[in-house]
């Protein structure tokens, strides 16, 4: 990320016509209908990111609340500022890989692809037996050598990449195909030494994690987006050695999102959720990799764990070994493409033994809701870093742990120092966020008491 003037996102064009033949890429148009979106000309935005598009409340005024952009709170990187760079195991430049994902509309395909064409991925760490099997075919980019041969040419990377981009820091994000767990063993990853021995000596250790390690070794934060534990003991160990800032798992856009809300409003409202049952189709390359049993084992952990805390908060409707029936299932169905499709049944128990069922149907592109996320994740990560803070108990001005957990909002399954609670109520999460940035400004948490509404 760098420092340079905002640049202002590209003027809106009109859109052609539907039917027109500039409405579809050459060789014929696309092979399934994309989603009908109004007919006019949308404008550049960053709907769906918390800090660029959602407000905070800093109290009342004399002419009532007076709301703020998040991101006006404090000073932060602005998206269109970020310098992008990556790698990936298929060789496709931005623009082609933008045209084989199917998300946006051809037209504004057209006017990205002078842009996306020059960038190309740098070939990376590719291990077939972590991701399914369907993915050999794009895997035409890969780097060669023993394993701690190739650490060594991500760690040379992002270091090009620092000095030829000119940015102030680098953060590295993994937003790859979700891999497989991978067995915590004594010996091999449990410790920093055990990992970064097990490198040397090229024993199993995930893509994602020799991902870490490089970032971690180079002194940059590092972000999973995907479920599978990369962080190993030892990655956590070494983040900590290096005090350097690593946060997941699993980016939060959808279902679970609308998960974290629900069963924290039918739970805290008193209702007892019996069952909870989550169906997801989708057809894009991340439902294709779903589509094996031990990537889709990955997401189903991450996916299912969201409830936990507010079940175990409430003791008046669930017992200590009690809890919802809960049931997830994805199902790969290419014709659909990037627009999932999220089928969500809560069963919960009401009064004198009446039943409460809710269905809820949820359609939306996939991509377009995780990647404001991706950007609020880098951003806040960043923001953290510029942070130190003391508390009565402990008066010397210190950093985040090196497990940033402040992002759990952004995040399925949120990583934790170890031994502390687990948080996955949005608005818990939420509020978490904003407090510690209004801390940072002087101001007191929000508690939303409004006693001075309240008073005679
Ligand atoms: P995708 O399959 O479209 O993209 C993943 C990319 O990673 C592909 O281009 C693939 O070639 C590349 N890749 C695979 N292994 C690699 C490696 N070792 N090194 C570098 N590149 C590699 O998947 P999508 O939809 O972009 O999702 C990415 C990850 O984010 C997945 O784990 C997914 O589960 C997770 N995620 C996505 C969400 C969403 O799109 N709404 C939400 C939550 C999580
Ligand atoms: C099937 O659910 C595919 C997944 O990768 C999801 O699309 C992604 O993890 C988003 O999940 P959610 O639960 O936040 O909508």
């Amino acid at each position: 990320m760098d420092g340079r003037q905002r640049r202002d996102p590209p003027a809106p064009v009109p859109l052609p016509l539907p039917g027109s033949a500039a409405a579809f890429p050459p060789g014929g148009g696309p092979s399934r209908p994309v989603p009908s979106r109004p007919l006019r000309a949308p404008k550049a935005n960053y709907y769906g990111s918390l800090l660029q598009a959602s407000t905070v409340c800093l109290g009342a005024g004399p002419t009532g609340d007076v709301y703020v952009p998040f991101r006006d709170l404090l000073p932060m990187v602005h998206p269109n500022d970020i310098v992008f760079d990556g790698w990936d195991i298929s060789s496709l430049n931005l623009a082609e890989a933008m045209r084989r994902a199917e998300v946006l509309d051809w037209a504004l395909q057209e006017q990205l692809w002078p842009h996306m064409e020059q960038m190309k991925p740098r070939p990376s760490i590719y291990i077939p037996e972590f991701i399914a099997a369907n993915q050999e075919e794009r895997a035409d980019n890969v780097l060669r050598g023993s394993k701690a041969e190739q650490v060594e040419q991500i760690r040379r990377d992002i270091r090009d990449f620092r000095a030829s981009s000119g940015v102030d820091k680098v953060i590295v994000l993994w937003t790859a195909n979700t891999e497989r767990f991978c067995d915590v063993v004594p010996g091999l990853n449990d410790t920093a030494d055990n990992l970064l021995r097990a490198i040397e000596r090229g024993l199993e250790v995930s893509p994602s994690t020799l991902f870490a390690v490089a970032s971690i070794l180079e002194g940059c934060a590092y972000i999973n987006g995907s479920p599978q534990n990369t962080f190993v003991p030892g990655a956590v160990e070494l983040a900590a050695q290096r005090r350097v800032f690593i946060c997941g798992d699993d980016f939060k856009s959808g279902q679970t999102k609308l998960k974290s809300v629900l069963v924290d409003f039918l739970v805290g409202a008193g209702l007892k959720t019996r069952s909870i049952v989550s169906y997801n189709h989708l057809g894009n390359n991340d439902g294709k990799n779903l589509s094996a049993p031990q990537q889709f084992r990955s997401k189903e952990i991450s996916k299912s764990n969201v409830v936990d805390d507010t079940v175990q908060a409430n003791p008046v409707l669930y017992g200590p070994q009690d809890k919802p029936d809960h049931c997830v299932v994805i199902k790969y169905v290419p014709y659909v493409g990037d627009s999932k499709r999220a089928l969500d049944e809560y069963t919960s128990e009401i009064m004198m033994g009446g039943t409460n069922t809710i269905v809820i149907h949820n359609t939306c592109e996939d991509s377009l809701l995780a990647s404001p996320i991706i950007l609020d994740l880098a951003i806040l990560t960043e923001l953290c870093q510029r942070i130190t803070f003391c508390t009565d108990s402990d008066p010397e001005f210190q950093s985040f742990h090196s497990v940033l957990s402040i992002v759990a909002f952004l995040c399925k399954a949120p990583l934790v120092p170890e031994g502390t609670p687990v948080v996955n109520a949005l608005f818990r999460q939420r509020s978490c966020i904003e407090n510690i940035l209004r801390a940072c400004l002087g101001l007191p948490p929000q508690n939303h008491m409004l006693l001075e509404h309240k008073m005679q």
